[in-house]
C-alpha cells in the first residue's frame, strides 16, 4: 500500500472538548482524541497530522499548505462549517478530498446549525458519533485512497 498523508483539521474551540460542555462533545480531550487517531493511523500503514485552529484565516492557510502534500482531508470546521465561505473556497481550491465531521448531530439541533458550506463539496459527512466519527472517517479514508489508486 502506498504511504498515503492524512491531515485532521480542526477548527474554533474544538481544543475545549473534554473542559467544557461534556454532554454535548464528551468528556474526552482533543489531545486524547489525536493521540487515538496517530495510534489508529499507524495501525492502518498511513501518516497522519493533527492541527487545531481558532482563526478562520489560518485554517484557511493550513488547507493551502495541505496542496500536493496531502492525499485526504478529515475536517470540522466547528461553527465555521455555517459561516465561512473562505474555508469552502479553499478546499475546492486544492482538489484534496475531504470528509465532514461533526461531534454532534447537528441536523436535531439550532437551525443555523442546518447549513454547512462544506457538505456539496466533501465526499462524505459523518455527524452525530461523537468523538468515535473521527475514527470512523479516518477508515473511511483509507479506504476511499485504496479503492481511488486501485
Ligand atoms: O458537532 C460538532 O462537531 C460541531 O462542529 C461543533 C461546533 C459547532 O459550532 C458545530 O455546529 C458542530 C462547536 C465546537 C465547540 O467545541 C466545544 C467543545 C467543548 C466545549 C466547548 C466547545
Amino acid at each position: 500500500m502506498a504511504n498515503y498523508s492524512i491531515l485532521v483539521l480542526n477548527g474554533p474551540n474544538l481544543n475545549m472538548l473534554g473542559v467544557r460542555e461534556p454532554q454535548i462533545y464528551g468528556k474526552d480531550t482533543l489531545l486524547n482524541l489525536e493521540q487515538r487517531l496517530l495510534d489508529k493511523a499507524k495501525t492502518l500503514g498511513v501518516s497522519l497530522s493533527c492541527k487545531q485552529s481558532n482563526s478562520e484565516g489560518e485554517l484557511v492557510t493550513l488547507i493551502q499548505k495541505a496542496y500536493q502534500k496531502i492525499d485526504f482531508i478529515l475536517i470540522n470546521a466547528g461553527a465555521y462549517t455555517h459561516t465561512s465561505v473562505a474555508i469552502r473556497d479553499a478546499l475546492s481550491g486544492i482538489d484534496i478530498p475531504f470528509y465532514e465531521i461533526h461531534i454532534s448531530n447537528v441536523h436535531k439541533r439550532e437551525p443555523f446549525r442546518h447549513l454547512s458550506y462544506l457538505s456539496d463539496i466533501a465526499v462524505g459527512v459523518i455527524a452525530g458519533f461523537g468523538l468515535y466519527g473521527y475514527e470512523l472517517a479516518l477508515d473511511a479514508a483509507v479506504k476511499y485512497l485504496e479503492q481511488a489508486h486501485k
